[in-house]
């Protein structure tokens, strides 16, 4: 396929940027960190939408390389950030499952000085789809080396409770379509958003609530009791030097 082949040179060519989008403590709107969202820009087709270039790399397993440049650029940009402020990052099952991805953070952290606690990987549940993967044991030496890990999409996939248990997740993101449904009342949203906060809490684990984009569903994430948001309402996604701005003018 033609998006392929121009995909593989993609990173040769310095096609590819991160935006970066400010995730706040949901209580106080103070900022804690932004997640690393990936964007392709093609001389020839312009901007890539990122959930169809993102599974052509995940299905070509091009992801691994292009996860390790995204790690890389994320670290080295969030290390020069003042101390208090995370980076989130996200990783697909294939990187996860492919050898040498541990490494790959490790040297990732080690070459920007970035503090592992201040890098948190997001993850879906898919990644524990996958037996023989030895997700686990991969998550498991993250989990040694300090960096935070969450479970992205919470919700949208099959059930991943039991590995909640087994795994020392740091949050939960909760994901924007309950969030969407539950501002409108949906009982069953809500009842779901209500159970997944409490579980959270129980177990020790923040809730980061996705996709925000009005004040109704930011009050409504808030009377839920979700520890932190992000979505639109507060901020799109942005260049580095926007987000770097943004801290300046925070601090
Ligand atoms: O902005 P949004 O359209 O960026 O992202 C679309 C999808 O792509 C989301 O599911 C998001 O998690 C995923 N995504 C964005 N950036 C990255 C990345 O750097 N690596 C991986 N594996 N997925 C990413
Ligand atoms: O799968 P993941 O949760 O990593 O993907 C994050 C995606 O959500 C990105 O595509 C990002 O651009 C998108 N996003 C961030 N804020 C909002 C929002 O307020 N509304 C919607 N619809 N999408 C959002
Ligand atoms: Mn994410
Ligand atoms: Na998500």
């Amino acid at each position: 396929r033609v998006l392929e082949i121009a995909l593989r040179s993609a990173i040769d060519s310095d096609q590819f940027h991160i935006h970066y989008q400010p995730v706040v403590d949901a209580r106080t709107g103070r900022l804690v960190g932004f997640e690393a969202l990936l964007r392709w820009t093609h001389p020839g087709y312009g901007d890539v939408e990122p959930a169809k270039f993102i599974r052509l790399a995940e299905e070509t397993r091009l992801i691994t390389p292009i996860g390790a440049w995204v790690l890389r650029t994320a670290c080295r940009e969030a290390a020069t950030w003042p101390e208090a402020y995370r980076i989130a990052v996200n990783i697909s099952a294939e990187q996860l499952h492919s050898p040498g991805f541990v490494q790959s953070v490790a040297d990732a952290l080690e070459e920007s000085g970035l503090a592992a606690h201040r890098l948190e990987l997001e993850v879906t549940e898919s990644v524990f789809l996958d037996e023989g993967s030895n997700a686990i044991t991969s998550l498991e030496k993250l989990v040694a080396l300090g960096v935070r890990l969450s479970m992205d999409d919470f919700g949208t996939g099959y059930s991943a409770l039991g590995y909640l248990s087994r795994i020392r997740f740091a949050a939960i993101k909760i994901d924007r379509s309950f969030v969407r449904s539950a501002a409108t009342g949906k009982l069953e949203s809500v009842a779901i958003l209500r159970a997944v906060v409490t579980l959270a809490e129980s177990l020790g684990m923040g809730t980061i609530a996705e996709g925000v984009e009005s004040a109704e569903e930011h009050r409504t994430v808030q009377d839920f009791g979700c520890s932190h948001v992000q979505g639109n309402y507060f901020a799109r996604p942005m260049p580095a030097d926007e987000a770097r701005n943004l801290i300046n003018n925070t601090a």
